[in-house]
């Protein structure tokens, strides 16, 4: 099956148009502002990684940002997040601090996890991005137990889990799932289902007729299933999710379609390999959640080309200030090695 005989495939522009009178244009701006600032830092890592300075592995959100920047907009800052290996969007969309991810990226001391998580784990408390784990679902009994402790401690803290659609194939998903419905926690899980587990399509897989978002249903769980690269119907949805869990209601799954642009890992587009067509990349790029987004906003005059120009300037300015600060971070001590480190 090829994945555009799928069903969520997104109803392009109209999809914005029809849904953007009910927002503060403002409110607009900055949806659409963070989405192309993490669609630039990224494409500038991709292009700077072949430099070799950035010694992290990277798996790039180019592709996805509607999803993470969507889904953070609806959260407080008090609020948690957590994430796979696929980090960089969910940081910025939660607020993350670039000098800190760009230093992070290239193994210094002033990275967010002073060097020692990398692009995979990525932990920034200062911002509620608590965890990221490389390993797959092993973020999601981690914050589904996050969730529990929120809810022990009577804080009004919701808890959101980013996963792909591969975590879904692990026990510790449904045995997270299936707790966190019994005892009703203050948790979403946000799927970001972009129809790969590296080079396996999602119908190698996966059965058609039970979508991820029914298999979350069957375990109880409040569950949608959404155009991920339509900013404003994440939005909403994460919205009423947030409120459903604040109020009392119990664990909600969202699974947003989307797709990624870049290789599973590392900065290229990737076709060659032949697991997927560039036919495909290109039918994707038709539905891109920056360029809809912004073709929408440019026609209800909203944004002009002028706005977006200056946008970039600042941006781009942003990205070679971090860049700079990244790389005249030092290297950690030896002698720190076994610092933070618990051993009996
Ligand atoms: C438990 C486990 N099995 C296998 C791997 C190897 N691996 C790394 S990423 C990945 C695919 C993950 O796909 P998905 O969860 O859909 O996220 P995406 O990469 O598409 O964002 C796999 C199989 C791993 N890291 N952990």
């Amino acid at each position: 099956m090829n994945v555009f005989q799928h069903p969520y495939k997104g109803k392009g522009k109209a999809g914005y148009l029809e849904k953007m009178d009910q927002y503060d244009p403002r409110f607009l701006l900055q949806l659409y502002h963070d989405v192309y600032r993490i669609r630039l830092i990224e494409e500038v890592i991709a292009d700077r990684y072949s430099q070799d300075e950035m010694k992290s592995p990277i798996h790039l959100a180019i592709g996805q940002e509607a999803v993470s920047v969507g889904t953070c907009a609806a959260l407080k800052k008090s609020d948690s997040v957590f994430c796979g290996h696929r980090t960089h969007g969910v940081y910025f969309g939660k607020g993350g601090d670039l000098k800190a991810m760009l230093a992070e990226l290239h193994c210094r001391i002033d990275g967010c996890c002073a060097s020692r998580g990398g692009s995979m784990h990525l932990i920034d408390k200062s911002v509620g991005m608590v965890g990221s784990s490389a390993i797959v679902a092993g973020i999601i009994p981690i914050a589904t137990g996050a969730a529990l402790a929120a809810q022990m401690a009577n804080e009004d803290r919701v808890t959101a889990v980013y996963i792909g659609d591969a975590a879904v194939e692990e026990g510790a998903c449904w045995e997270s799932l299936n707790f966190a419905k019994l005892k009703n926690l203050p948790i979403i899980y946000v799927c970001e289902n972009n129809y790969y587990s590296v080079c396996s399509p999602l119908e190698f897989r996966q059965h058609p007729d039970v979508p991820i978002y029914q298999k979350a249903k069957g375990f109880g769980l409040e569950s949608y299933s959404i155009d991920g690269n339509n900013i404003l119907e994440v939005f909403a949805t994460m919205q009423n999710a947030v409120a459903s869990v604040r109020a009392g209601k119990g664990p909600v799954f969202i699974e947003a379609h989307t797709y990624r642009y870049r290789g599973h890992h590392g900065p290229k587009e990737d076709s060659d390999p032949g697991y997927r067509t560039h036919d495909e990349f290109l039918e994707w790029k038709k539905v891109d959640p920056l360029h809809l987004f912004e073709a929408a906003l440019m026609e209800k005059g909203i944004l002009s080309l002028a706005q977006k120009e200056e946008m970039a300037k600042k941006i781009n300015l942003e990205i070679e200030e971090a860049f700079e600060f990244a790389l005249a971070s030092p290297f950690p001590q030896e002698s720190d090695l076994m610092t933070h480190v618990y051993s009996e």
